[in-house]
């Protein structure tokens, strides 16, 4: 056994001994007001009210045993300061640092990072020029009108992050801009967003870190045709956000050339110009400057050793808690607010690509489960659909709540004494009780068994600031228990196989006729879909 090895450590031991009997918040005395207001914490906005979890003191101090054990302070400052952590050692990997956190490292001196915080900020500086240029009227089109419109045409990292976060800001927008985002090479995904734009007036931000993807490039010809079609000159309409001196590295082709270096990954790149070109036509300079600082702050904080002050550490041990000793297969994300209902699907990515692995960062087979299945919806609306199976089916699915106490265009009524933002939060607190208290019935059909162990993250209101924050939290959270089951978060090996299968499948469609001693499996697929 590997001395990284998650089962090596001696908390995994305690801790295991515990989950034996984990505590029970449906027992009288389980969860009181005075276990309410001790297991909460607040942090760079946010409060995390833990008390629905299934923990004692004793599992929360082992937790930071294991947290000690593992050195998760130690490889996430390692992270920070640019140390080669996406690797598997004695095979061929990416090979690569990990710096996200350095395009946020910009206001604290010295950054951890230097030279990333440095290329960071000439791609904001040429970010802010681009913008200023766009609304002085130096940049318009043809007829001198201003552009309102930019069309983000990129897939995966480059298209989840940036789109949720977009949802989530959007009503801080600039008056008379908006974004739309194409990803998908489903034909049907660019027709519907073009459809209803006036193309003269909307700049496309083509999006590709290695400037190679089937689908981005794809929609790329369709939409520089469009363009042409329409009467215009693709090289004013398009800008692209790209690694520099790739592929796609060609000013002749584009309006303005963006750079992303290729140890941000492309989950992670939301706070990249991989994210914040759109956000910044849309939202303006000084919103991406606040999603920049809220993230920041959170990098920072999240280098505290304490788990009871070190809010992404607590959420990721307490996943492991509720995944690896209680043994819960799924973890559902819930926002209780509609400008967040792309945030779990960002998360899916971000979480399952990260953590969905089954080697060691020393390329043996793990001992132990890594990454938990992630899903979810906002609420209330998942309270009409799925919350049937979280309150009473036989899988039990820890849960993360969040919410805001404030709405963002506060716009609401007074019904029945209380406004809608209101029956919004009290309806996500009260599922927070429902799922940990459960209720006992005469009828079997009404029973809730209780101990659905979940957790609640609350903040004022969502804004640039907060948003950055969140997005943070939950990035460090999932490299947090990357570094606890001594996997490799940062590579993505596992969607290499489909990608060089569909590439021989189109290369027999293309072809027409096989070619001799084509796959007779593939041909077969083919015809037997229809399509061969
Ligand atoms: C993310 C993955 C993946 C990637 C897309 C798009 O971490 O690497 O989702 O973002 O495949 O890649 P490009 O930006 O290179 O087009």
């Amino acid at each position: 056994m590997d001395v990284h090895d998650f089962s090596a450590h001696a908390a995994t031991g305690k801790l295991a001994a515990l989950a034996r009997t984990p505590h029970d918040l449906t027992a009288d005395g389980g969860l009181t007001p005075q276990r309410v207001g001790t297991m909460r914490m607040s942090f760079c906005g946010f409060d995390l009210l833990y008390a629905t979890q299934r923990i004692t003191p004793e599992v929360l101090d082992a937790l930071q045993e294991l947290a000690d054990e593992a050195g998760l302070i130690a490889a996430c400052t390692a992270m920070q300061q640019g140390a080669v952590l996406n690797r598997i050692e004695g095979y061929a990997s990416e090979n690569r640092q990990v710096l996200h956190t350095a395009c946020r490292d910009l206001f604290d001196q010295p950054p951890m990072a230097p030279e990333a915080s440095a290329k960071a900020r000439r791609e904001l500086d040429k970010l802010r020029t681009f913008l200023d240029e766009l609304a002085s009227g130096a940049i318009v089109n043809a007829q001198g009108q201003p552009f309102t419109t930019m069309v983000q045409v990129g897939i995966g990292g480059s298209d989840l992050g940036p789109r949720a976060l977009y949802m989530a800001l959007k009503a801080y927008a600039l008056p008379g801009r908006c974004a739309r985002f194409i990803a998908n090479v489903d034909p049907d995904d660019a027709a519907e967003v073009l459809s209803g734009l006036d193309l003269s007036r909307t700049l496309f931000n083509v999006v590709s870190k290695s400037g190679t993807t089937l689908e981005t490039l794809t929609n790329e010809r369709l939409v520089r045709a469009r363009i042409a079609e329409a009467g215009l000159d693709p090289a004013r309409h398009l800008v692209a956000v790209t690694g520099e001196g790739g592929p796609m590295d060609d000013a002749g082709k584009y309006l303005r050339s963006f750079y992303m270096e290729d140890y941000i990954g492309g989950r992670y790149s939301s706070t990249s110009m991989v994210g914040l070109v759109t956000l910044g036509f849309v939202l303006g300079f000084e919103a991406v400057t606040d999603i920049l600082r809220g993230a920041h702050e959170v990098d920072r904080a999240a280098l505290k050793p304490d788990i009871r002050a070190n809010l992404p550490l607590l959420l990721a041990l307490l996943g492991i808690w509720n995944h690896n000793f209680l043994g819960h297969a799924t973890v559902a994300v819930l926002p209780y607010s509609q400008a967040l209902s792309r945030f779990p699907a960002h998360l899916q990515q971000c979480d399952m690509e990260s953590n969905g692995k089954s080697v060691t960062r020393q390329g043996k087979a793990v001992g132990w489960k890594t990454g938990p299945v992630v899903w979810g919806e906002p609420g209330t609306n998942g309270q009409h659909a799925f919350y049937q199976l979280i309150h009473q089916g036989t899988e039990v699915v820890p849960a993360e709540f969040i919410g805001f106490r404030h709405s963002q265009y506060g716009l609401d009524l007074q019904v029945a004494g209380t406004g809608s933002q209101q029956k919004l939060v009290a309806n996500m607190l009260a599922q927070s009780l429902a799922l940990a208290l459960g209720k006992q019935d005469d009828n079997p059909a009404r029973c809730f068994p209780g101990n659905r162990p979940n957790a609640v993250l609350i903040a004022d209101r969502l804004t640039p600031r907060t948003m950055g924050a969140l997005l943070a939290i939950y990035e460090h959270r999932i490299a947090f228990q990357g570094f606890c089951w001594n996997i490799n978060s940062f590579d993505q090996e596992g969607v290499q196989l489909g990608k060089v299968l569909a590439t021989r499948l189109l290369d027999l469609l293309a072809a027409r006729t096989p070619p001799e001693g084509a796959d007779t499996l593939e041909m077969s697929v083919l015809r037997q879909a229809g399509i061969g």
